[in-house]
């Protein structure tokens, strides 16, 4: 029986990896022998299967959109909402973000190395004052109640010592300060998508690719340098105003993603049929970047978070621009605007996504022009 047992594992242990490799290899031997771009229908639909390699699809609507067709892209600013080779934590830009950096880099760092230190003056004493040669006969003492009550109380009062702050944070971070703003951020494989539910806009955001990028399509602009870092820079940014508490509803439809943005000090878990909270209120106007910060897919490196910060007036004209309009104000005035926000692009937006901006004033229900490629999936 032992023999049958091991021949069934060792024809497993043979089969298996051959049937994981058996679908994998022909598509990648097409791949290689054609164009990247010339592969129209391929099955399963390209860019969007697990195989980093493969083109995106050409009918990818969203990355045509314009930039906030009424904005200009406005640069980020180096080291700033962006690693930039430095150790440590990035510039932090919200309360939240400044209470925990300070916790972080003026106590946390300041205890380890307290410790880091007394640990080690305390071992090359006791190398010293009590090697063999200085001291032959060494002590029979088993017991010190001195010694014993003192490091027993000082790992407890270490630790009430970092309690207290922390938990003074954390009281911080959940119980934020009413919302001025709502957005609801899910996580794609391999995208983010952003719904401002008050403001009737609903977009996605796809990372960049380079100009040399093989996978990239025609009708996918290149990144530029006022775009942001490669990896990092997106097609639609999402543009919160300056000042306001912004609320992020978090989640994601397919597997867990993680909205995490440093310089806001937001690591946030997407997952799948849940709701999770994160909050902001940025005083400093610029560009911030994040990336997803869950592993979900063959693409989960190139699903990067962009966040622009405006005054509030900008943000209402990038608003309009999305063909969204502020609170109480008339949808015919969001009639008016759509048509100026397709021709301030440059480029024309797709007529699905006119149709679902024309959904969005009349209904409060955002339309994804994205679902129907979505499905193909
Ligand atoms: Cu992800």
């Amino acid at each position: 029986m032992k023999r049958i047992g091991w021949a069934i594992a060792l024809a497993a242990a043979w089969l298996t990896p051959a049937a994981a490799q058996a679908p994998a290899n022909p598509p990648q031997a097409t791949a290689q022998t054609t164009p990247a771009a010339a592969q129209p229908n391929a099955a399963p639909p390209a860019g969007f299967a697990q195989d980093a390699t493969k083109p995106d699809a050409a009918t990818a609507p969203p990355a045509q959109e314009p930039v906030a067709a009424a904005l200009p892209t406005v640069a980020p600013t180096p080291g700033i909402g962006e690693p930039d080779g430095r150790m440590g934590l990035q510039y932090q830009v919200t309360p939240i973000g400044r209470e925990a950096a300070a916790f972080h880099n003026h106590w946390l760092l300041l205890l380890c190395a307290i410790i880091c230190a007394v640990v080690l003056i305390l071992l090359i004493y006791a190398m010293i004052r009590f090697r063999r040669s200085a001291h032959p006969v060494p002590s029979r003492n088993s017991h010190n109640t001195a010694i014993e009550v003192t490091w027993t109380l000082v790992p407890v009062l270490i630790l009430v010592a970092i309690a207290i702050p922390s938990i003074r944070l954390l009281r911080h971070t959940y119980s934020p300060p009413p919302a001025d703003l709502t957005v609801k951020v899910t996580g794609h494989q391999w995208y983010w998508s952003y719904d401002l539910p008050d403001y009737g806009v609903s977009f996605d955001s796809y990372m960049l690719k380079e100009a040399n990028d093989p996978t990239r399509q025609k009708n996918q602009r290149a990144r530029t340098d006022a775009d942001g870092p490669p990896l990092l820079a997106v097609d639609n940014r999402l543009v919160i105003p300056q000042g306001k508490v912004v609320k992020f509803l978090v989640t994601a439809d397919d597997v867990i993603h993680s909205f995490a943005v440093p310089a806001f000090w937001i690591k946030q878990d997407a997952n799948p049929g849940q709701l999770h909270e994160a909050w902001v209120k940025v005083d400093r106007p610029g560009v911030y970047f994040g990336q997803c910060s869950e592993l979900c897919g063959a693409r989960h490196g190139f699903m990067p978070i962009s966040v622009e910060v405006v005054p509030p007036a900008e943000f209402a004209t990038w608003i309009a621009s999305k063909g969204g309009h502020m609170p109480g104000a008339k949808p015919a005035v969001v009639a008016g605007v759509s048509p100026a926000a397709q021709t301030g692009g440059g480029t024309a937006t797709p007529a699905p996504a006119v149709a679902g901006t024309a959904v969005a004033t009349t209904t409060p229900a955002p339309s994804n022009p994205n679902v129907a490629n979505r499905a193909n999936q």
